[in-house]
């Protein structure tokens, strides 16, 4: 057997992996759950990266995995090609056209995600868990933990997984053991996705987002689309969004597979919706021509902030893939009682001389921003970060009425500026310079102080990705707390 054909061949846990050649690209959370399942497996293993922690770098060398540090990140390193891979398990921050997977496809030499080997090495512990999968351009971290949390409370042991942050091989490798993964799975991850069967699955939205790493909307569009591929029993949608319908209906799927939609108007039969402020199910009951069941109320979803138009369509799907798989509405009527939205999703950080002072940081794109503008009517908008090649003027031309003044943050802020100079050319724009005495979000919350009066909104809603000046978007929306509070209580 060749070596391509030994890679196809692997398809369980207690498969024969022993001295297949693997290298691993990146070691980050990915590449080191991908390295030490494959160091498990009895794989021979190399890593490639252009940077790593120490932490990892010491759990590398204690498990006895070499790794190739190459900071250039721009060629085939001569100790890969020496080492002769196999297989290629690519992290999923790795451009498509990165010179080692042009290496690799050149070579033959089978490419595949970490996404696939899991799945092909899910039988590890007992009967293997049933995989629902959830994308979209926003709310898919909220629909992920939402389904977790309402499948948990019928009873079923689950793992919420994936680009949530928890590799879904470690939830595979977990001894515990699970009925279901509720994965979230990323454009990059699904870019990568050969053959998984997911037991339901939804893609929540699609707008331009990471256009410069797909290469345009419709490659983006494209990889989402993979979601659906071979689902067993649900395909959810969004009504509101035909682009996703249209996904489900060129999907090939598992015979059998029902096409559910969700939305805020009136469901019809086969739906998820909403009637007169009541969350209806009209998709899972015998007679759902004539009846439909009670979810939930706004009413009630607004005890605990999940009210927003937004936040409802993520219910509404969550509910949708958790009763897919037999979870009861009274589990799901419970389960959204006691759930809480995670920080940095439009978090009230403080409310002082009726000015509401909003962290939204995890809007990393236009389309996540859009929302949280249209919740309010005058604001004041810190903006800007890495836009990862989509344009912010649609949001400008959209919203300029509702603001007061626009806060640009993000060292490259010359597309910002230019979208508010053409589109809102009399709006206050402050570009926000730092100083040595002064960070980002000192400046940004001090400038922003001196345009609000009674009924504001302050808004953190940067509608691009905050690598360039942060950590990540968690650090971001801290540190914006942290500025507002020491600038209203010095
Ligand atoms: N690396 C290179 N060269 C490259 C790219 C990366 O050497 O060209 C190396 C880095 O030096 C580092 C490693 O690869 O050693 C990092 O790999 P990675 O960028 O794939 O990141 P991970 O730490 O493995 O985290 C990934 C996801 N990150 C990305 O997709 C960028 C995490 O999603 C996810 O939680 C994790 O896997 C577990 O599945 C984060 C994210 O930002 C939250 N996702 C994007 C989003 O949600 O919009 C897609």
């Amino acid at each position: 057997m060749n070596n391509a054909s030994r890679c196809e061949s692997l398809h369980s846990w207690h498969a024969d992996w022993s001295g297949l050649r693997v290298a691993v690209l990146g070691l980050g959370v990915t590449g080191f759950s991908v390295a030490d399942t494959l160091v498990e497996l009895g794989c021979n293993v190399i890593v490639v990266a252009k940077t790593a922690d120490t932490l990892r770098l010491d759990m590398c060398s204690v498990l006895g995995i070499p790794v190739i540090l190459d900071a250039s990140n721009d060629g085939v390193p001569p100790d890969l090609v020496e080492f002769a891979p196999d297989l290629i398990v690519v992290s999923p921050g790795y451009h498509p056209t990165h010179p080692i997977l042009t290496w690799s496809a050149a070579n033959e030499i089978s490419v595949w995600g970490d996404i696939e080997l899991a799945w092909r090495v899910r039988d590890k512990v007992g009967t293997p868990a049933e995989w629902i999968l959830v994308t979209g351009t926003n709310g898919k971290t909220t629909t992920t933990q939402l389904t977790a949390h309402m499948l948990l409370h019928a009873g079923f042991r689950v793992a919420p997984c994936g680009n949530i942050g928890v590799p879904v091989l470690d939830a595979v490798r977990d001894p515990a053991g699970f009925d279901f993964f509720v994965v979230e799975i990323s454009s990059y991850q699904l870019h990568s996705l050969r053959h998984v069967v997911p037991v339901s699955s939804v893609c929540l939205n699609v707008a331009p987002d990471h256009l410069d790493w797909h290469g345009g909307f419709e490659a983006y569009v494209a990889a989402k689309a993979k979601v659906y591929a071979n689902t067993k029993v649900a395909c959810v949608y969004n009504r509101a969004d035909a682009r996703t319908q249209r996904m489900v209906e060129d999907a090939d799927v598992t015979e059998g597979a029902r096409a559910i939609g969700f939305g805020l108007d009136s469901p019809g039969p086969s739906d998820f919706g909403l009637v007169e402020g009541i969350l209806l199910d009209r998709a899972f009951l015998d007679n759902r021509h004539a009846e439909a069941l009670e979810i939930s109320t706004l009413d009630e979803l607004r005890a605990n902030g999940l009210d927003s138009p937004h936040m409802v369509n993520n219910v509404l799907a969550a509910s949708a893939l958790a009763r897919s798989v037999g979870a009861s509405i009274e589990a799901i009527t419970e389960a959204l009682r006691s759930f809480h939205v995670d920080a940095h999703r439009y978090e009230t950080v403080a409310e002082i001389d009726g000015v509401t002072w909003i962290d939204d940081s995890k809007a990393t794109n236009p389309h996540a921003a859009d929302a949280s503008l249209s919740a309010n009517s005058s604001i004041v908008w810190i903006v800007g970060g890495l836009l990862k090649g989509v344009a912010i003027d649609d949001l400008v031309t959209r919203h300029v009425a509702r603001l007061k003044a626009a806060i640009v943050i993000g060292v490259d802020r010359t597309e910002v500026v230019r979208a508010f100079a053409q589109h809102a050319p009399h709006l206050p724009v402050v570009e926000v310079q730092t100083s040595e005495t002064e960070s980002v979000m000192e400046v940004a919350v001090g400038a922003a102080a001196t345009f609000v009066a009674h009924g504001d909104v302050v808004l953190l809603a940067p509608a691009a990705a905050s690598m360039d000046q942060f950590t990540d978007y968690a650090q971001r929306g801290r540190l914006f707390a942290e500025a507002v509070r020491s600038h209203l209580e010095p």
